[in-house]
């Protein structure tokens, strides 16, 4: 059996982890693929940074600082404060010191000619994280949001980095909308395609929809590749009650017109009968009052606790989006 996941950082990792753990269970043989937003991805004090492929590889590899969701346990911050003394890198971002050797082999890599793609499987012999990670895209494509106002060195309308957004001014700032730079020019990675053609089941795990799920989606091809699979789509809903769970996802729903709600993000995606990507979606044990909405636009769906509390809760969670999935296939 194939199943392909969808991921972001945090959320698609740790849906990711407790899928593997429920696999490793009850169907030992299923090979799992992971199609990673590399959207948030960029150069910094001369090394590529790529944190949802890093949140995703520690996290499935047992190396990640589950505290704080990013990065390694027990990293100091000697060397990102050197180069601050500098007067040089991103003062507001940390680079821990053992996440550092990351980006210096991939870097490395990089420069002498590999793909991302590449570089992330040598990344991987290491951590051996029990799922194949694929970048979405070799070629960049940097998410930017678009300012509504001047804030500091930046002018109303400037386009800025992501991360710079979301990390300096934690998503409190009004943007007017994420542009994909460099997406003209992106092909899926190879394997992409096929793992979505060729998968079992695909699911779209708890990631934000808007600028991970979203970002990966808007790769010349994977929407297309995501509508025409033989494969169900399942989803798993970022939103419970009416909160982004863990960090600032609202602010993004926002930005393009959506509520911050389990039934208007189900929605949002569509259902496949209809120009959508979803067969089906899972949505929280508090949001059951979206089922009869969802069912009426074509999308099954079921209300269980998504909190992923521990491995052996979101284990449950992705048992659930699997039983889901069967019913619409
Ligand atoms: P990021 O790249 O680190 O922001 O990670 P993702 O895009 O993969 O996932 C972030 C999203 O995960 C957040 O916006 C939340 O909506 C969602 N999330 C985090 N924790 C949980 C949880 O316990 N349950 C559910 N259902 N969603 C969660
Ligand atoms: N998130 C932060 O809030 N502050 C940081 O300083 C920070 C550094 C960082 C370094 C490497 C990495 O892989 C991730 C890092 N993150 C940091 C997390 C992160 O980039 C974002 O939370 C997500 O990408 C948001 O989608
Ligand atoms: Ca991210």
């Amino acid at each position: 059996t194939r199943i392909t996941v969808l991921a972001g950082g945090i959320g698609g990792a740790r849906f990711t982890r407790g899928l593997l753990h429920h696999l490793a269970a009850t169907a030992p043989d299923t090979a799992v693929s992971v199609i990673v937003n590399t959207g948030d991805d960029m150069w910094l004090d001369g090394l590529r940074i790529c944190p949802d492929l890093d949140t995703v590889m520690y996290t499935l590899g047992g190396g990640i600082n589950e505290e704080q969701g990013w990065g390694r346990p027990e990293e100091t911050r000697r060397t990102s404060a050197e180069i601050a003394a500098y007067g040089r890198g991103w003062s507001w971002f940390t680079l821990g010191d053992l996440d550092l050797a990351t980006h210096i082999v991939r870097s490395d890599l990089l420069r002498g000619g590999a793909t991302l793609s590449e570089a992330t499987d040598f990344l991987c012999r290491r951590w051996q994280p029990g799922a194949r990670l694929l970048p979405m895209s070799d070629q960049p494509v940097e998410t930017q949001v678009r300012l509504d106002a001047a804030i500091d060195e930046h002018g109303a309308g400037d386009l800025i980095h992501f991360e710079e957004w979301w990390v300096r001014y934690r998503a409190q700032v009004d943007v007017t909308e994420f542009v994909q730079v460099g997406l003209e020019h992106a092909a899926p990675a190879p394997g992409v395609l096929a793992a979505l053609l060729d998968a079992d089941l695909v699911i779209l795990p708890p990631s934000n929809p808007v600028v991970s799920v979203g970002t990966i989606l808007a790769v010349p091809g994977i929407r297309d590749a995501l509508r025409g699979t033989s494969a169900p789509v399942v989803g798993v809903s970022p939103i419970i009650a009416g909160s982004a769970v863990r960090g600032m996802a609202d602010a993004c729903l926002r930005t393009i017109g959506v509520e911050t709600a389990a039934e208007a993000v189900g929605l949002h995606y569509g259902s496949r009968a209809s120009g959508g990507v979803l067969d089906a979606w899972l949505v929280d044990e508090t949001d059951a009052a979206a089922l009869p909405a969802l069912a009426a636009a074509g999308i099954r769906s079921a209300a269980v606790p998504l909190w992923m509390r521990d491995v052996a809760s979101t284990a449950r969670i992705a048992a659930d989006a699997l039983a889901l999935g069967r019913s619409v296939g």
